[in-house]
């Protein structure tokens, strides 16, 4: 069965002034759209036609490059819409926050860390927290890798994630992608979050 480009669930204006309409409209109809057509076009006719896309990423290590960074792409844009929302950032609560304080200390260390990977990580790619073995975790991958993926370094559970990708910034930000990660915080659907977490947890 083919896969589809889900609807965005807000407007493409909706996350300004963070991330800007235009940015948002290529983003997800132009990136995304490329990512679904051509991971439908890499499995046409294939045994891998048949598989889901968590079964497709969680063998990326066994797959032909065009349905790892394909599959890779159109999963982490799948999850990257929904954990943004318009009026949202704040602090998380709950387990969410108690994890979070017992993982990286406070608040502010996890956002300081969580940045930090996305800023360092070279050329093309994602920052992530995870949960792995019921402990959060900070971790990069390059390209359309993600921490599920059988060959990712550090594997767990996504939790949150920030794409990095030049197309994800670049219209309004240019080469500040520092300026981008701490706009973003305005943006995390912690609702979302630790909703990840708790399906990651239980
Ligand atoms: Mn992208």
């Amino acid at each position: 069965m083919a896969f589809t480009l889900p609807a965005l669930p807000y407007a493409h204006d909706a996350l300004e002034p963070y991330i800007d309409s235009m940015t948002m409209q290529i983003h997800h109809g132009k990136h995304h759209q490329a990512y679904v057509d051509n991971l439908n076009k890499a499995i046409a006719g294939t045994p891998n036609e048949n598989k889901t896309l968590l079964e497709l990423v969680k063998s990326a290590g066994s797959i032909s490059p065009a349905v790892r960074n394909n599959g890779g792409g159109h999963w982490n844009h799948s999850f990257f819409w929904e954990i943004m929302a318009p009026k949202a950032g704040g602090t998380p609560s709950g387990k969410l926050a108690d994890a979070i304080n017992a993982a990286f200390g406070s608040f502010d260390a996890f956002k300081e860390k969580f940045a930090a990977a996305g800023l360092t990580r070279f050329g093309s790619g994602w920052a992530w927290l995870i949960s792995k073995d019921g402990k959060l975790e900070i971790s990069s991958t390059p390209n359309q890798d993600n921490p599920l993926m059988d060959v990712a370094e550090i594997k767990g559970s996504p939790i949150l994630g920030v794409d990095v990708w030049e197309h994800a910034y670049y219209l309004k930000y240019q080469n500040r992608r520092g300026d981008y990660l701490t706009a973003f915080w305005n943006l995390v659907n912690w609702p979302k979050v630790a909703q990840h977490f708790d399906a990651a947890t239980k």
